[in-house]
Parts: C-alpha cells; sequence; structure tokens
C-alpha cells in the first residue's frame, strides 16, 4: 500500500521534509491502545513508541499524538520479526483538521478526538436517539474543526418510510442542509449509497451516542465481525462498549475511525462553528434596525419577528443562544485555565523527573 492511500499528500510530505530525519519514515497513528501507539507505516501496523521530549517539553494535551495523526518514525532493529525491533515517534507533523471536544465539567481541558478527518459522519438512530438539538450541537463541533459534517440515519428498518420522511423533514425544517444518508446494518439498505459516497484517501470518523450502531456499521463495511457490538437497553440506551478510537483502511479505498459512544456534548469557545450552524439566525440578525441588536425588546428587530410569525422555531433559537452562552463562559475561563495548566505541567515535569530518576537507580540495580 502507498501512503498516498493512507491519505499522504503533498502538504504533509512538506512538512515531513522540515520535521522528519533523514532516516526517519513517516507513518500514521491508526490506535492508542492503553497508553501503546499503534501506527501504519504503508506496509504494516506496529506498536510505536513516544520520545521522553514529548513529556518534558508538551505544554499541552494537543502536543501528544492522536489517532489520525501524521508522524516522524524511527525504525530500530532488522525488521518486525527480529526480537528487538521497535518504532519510536520522533515528531508529530501539523494537523489539517482536529476534533476535539470539551471535556465535560468544571475543568476547560479539551479531548483530541481525531485529526486530518475530512468528513464526520454523526450518526443517529432513527429508532430512538434523533433530536435536533442534539445535531447542532454536532454540527457545532464539526464546523469548528473545519470537517464537513454528514447525518447518517442507523436502524431504518425498525421505522417505516413515512417516519423517516418526517425525521428528514424536521432536519430541513430546523435550517440544517447537509447531505443526509439513511441506512440499515440489519438488512443492508442503504449501505451501497454510503460506501459510493466514501472516497479513496478520505477519512472519515463516526461520531454520536452510544447504542446508535457505529461499530456494527464498520463491520458492515470491512465484511467481519472485528469490532465488538452490544445490544441496547429496553429505553434504547447504549452500553459504551466502544472504549477506544480506531483508524482501518477500506478495502474500497478510504478510512473511517470508530469511536466511543459520546454522552454529552459541551461546547467550547466555537465562533465560527456557530457562524457554520446556525447561518439562518445570523443572516437574519443582519435585517435587524440596529447592528448591535440585542432582540430582546428593540423596535425592528428581524429575529422577534421571524419568532413571532413562527420562520424561526424557537427551539433552534434557544440552542443557538445555550450554545453561544456556554462558548463565551468558556472564553472567560480561559485565562484562569492556561494558569492553572502551567502550574500544573510544571509539577508534572517536576514528578516526571523524579520518577526517571528512580527507573534509571531500578536500571543500575
Ligand atoms: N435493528 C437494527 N439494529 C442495529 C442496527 N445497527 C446496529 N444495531 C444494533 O444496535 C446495537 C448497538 O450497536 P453498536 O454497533 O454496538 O453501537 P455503537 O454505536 O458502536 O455503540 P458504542 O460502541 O457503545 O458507542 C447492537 O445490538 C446492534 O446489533 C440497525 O441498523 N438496525
Ligand atoms: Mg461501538
Ligand atoms: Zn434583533
Amino acid at each position: 500500500m502507498k501512503l498516498s492511500d493512507l491519505g499522504l499528500d503533498s502538504w504533509f510530505e512538506a512538512h515531513a521534509c522540515e520535521l522528519c530525519a533523514s532516516k526517519h519514515s513517516v507513518a500514521r497513528v491508526v490506535a492508542i491502545d492503553r497508553g501503546r501507539i499503534v501506527v501504519h507505516d504503508g506496509k504494516s501496523e506496529l506498536f510505536a513508541e513516544l520520545l521522553g521530549k514529548f513529556f518534558y517539553k508538551a505544554e499541552s494535551a494537543a502536543k501528544f499524538p492522536c489517532v489520525g495523526d501524521w508522524v516522524c518514525l524511527e525504525q530500530h532493529g532488522s525488521g518486525l520479526n527480529d526480537a528487538k525491533h521497535f518504532a519510536s515517534i520522533h515528531n508529530v507533523l501539523p494537523r489539517k483538521t482536529l476534533l476535539q471536544r470539551k471535556t465535560v465539567g468544571y475543568n476547560e481541558e479539551f479531548q483530541m478526538l481525531g485529526s486530518n478527518i475530512d468528513a464526520a459522519f454523526i450518526v443517529m438512530s432513527c429508532h430512538y436517539d434523533f433530536n435536533v438539538r442534539k445535531l447542532e450541537r454536532f454540527l457545532v463541533m464539526t464546523h469548528e474543526a473545519h470537517i464537513e459534517p454528514v447525518l447518517l440515519f442507523t436502524k431504518t428498518d425498525l421505522i417505516n418510510k413515512e417516519a423517516l420522511q418526517r425525521l428528514m423533514k424536521d432536519v430541513r425544517d430546523a435550517g440544517i442542509n447537509i447531505k443526509i444518508l439513511a441506512i440499515s446494518n440489519t438488512t443492508g439498505d442503504g449501505l451501497d449509497e454510503l460506501r459510493q459516497f466514501i472516497e479513496p484517501k478520505k477519512t472519515y470518523c463516526l461520531l454520536g451516542s452510544s447504542g446508535v450502531g457505529k461499530s456494527s456499521l464498520m463491520n458492515q463495511l470491512i465484511g467481519s465481525n472485528a469490532f465488538e457490538t452490544q445490544a441496547v437497553s429496553d429505553s434504547g440506551q447504549g452500553r459504551h462498549t466502544t472504549v477506544r478510537r480506531h483508524l482501518i483502511i477500506l478495502k474500497q479505498g478510504g478510512m473511517l475511525i470508530d469511536m466511543p459512544g459520546m454522552r454529552e456534548l459541551a461546547v467550547s469557545e466555537v465562533s465560527e462553528g456557530i457562524e457554520g450552524s446556525f447561518t439562518d439566525i445570523l443572516e437574519l440578525a443582519k435585517k435587524c434596525r440596529f447592528s448591535n441588536c440585542g432582540h430582546s425588546n428593540e423596535p425592528d428587530c428581524a429575529i422577534l419577528m421571524a419568532l413571532a410569525n413562527h420562520e424561526l422555531d424557537s427551539e433552534h433559537y434557544k440552542n443557538y443562544l445555550k450554545i453561544k452562552k456556554e462558548s463565551k463562559h468558556h472564553k472567560e475561563q480561559v485565562p484562569f485555565v492556561e494558569k492553572r495548566k502551567k502550574a500544573k505541567n510544571a509539577s508534572r515535569v517536576a514528578s516526571s523527573k523524579v520518577r526517571q530518576r528512580k527507573v534509571r537507580s531500578s536500571d543500575e540495580e
């Protein structure tokens, strides 16, 4: 397999020239398994270790590799059959896109979900899971990362055609114009259209709640039961079966990342994400008489008028305000968080130095 089949292009190659030494090769991170990094070098998958400098220098979690990254790899030993063979990661190449989310709760830390993703399938079961407001949150997240969102309905076998049409209408009524695909993993309906949509050399990921059928879809596309799946509860709740992200290379070309189901989606500071996802509201706001209109009681407010004559759905507008408020809150928190993070990193480095010293002294024994 050529590295270009894994998505390597001239943009990454240019960065590799700059960041990788001549004895290095480039490889793509395909999984992170209990702290062990699995890379694909075009020939096979292999485990790779991080150089110590990552732990000393990394000011933020974003400096560590995540699934989808291109890295400079050094291989030691004479091949995979050599017992002494091992690989180490020297650098992470810049990312074209980075999908991340704020971790839930008070801390303002990020979790990297995947990088260099071209399009994200927002997977929603049409049986239990579907909710326009949740979809809007996923849209903000993907727009913020400059990743094309595609809505993928699953479990179409559990509802009739009219109900599916109604769901699609709900999406369009909320002003959402993204591509929609609908499939059933059980009957195979819609899978051909999905396969045609997936292009060689491009990377896709599966985002969505637990139990919507992400891993079942992976199995359908690779034609085996390599990915573990588990029945949902009677109320349709998933059981968080998938616990790690894993990028696979499809035989037809193209790559797909399975991800664990997401419980909650908190937003961070997402100005571009909001612009991309609520264009209808932003367009309306331009028509208000005052450019700084607060849309509460101003005269000739286009938003208030649209709400009054039901041209603008009030739930859609409420969700916009809620996400905007969360984003603003996050923005205000950032300076405090940076300070806390710096202090935390300093203590982390200190304790890792102690650890290293201990390891060294035990090596010597
Ligand atoms: N009827 C029906 N059931 C499906 C379909 N797709 C998946 N399922 C079932 O839904 C359950 C959950 O599927 P998974 O593939 O494990 O869901 P997941 O999204 O990977 O869940 P997590 O790994 O927990 O995030 C399993 O019992 C699947 O058999 C479908 O299209 N139709
Ligand atoms: Mg799964
Ligand atoms: Zn207004």
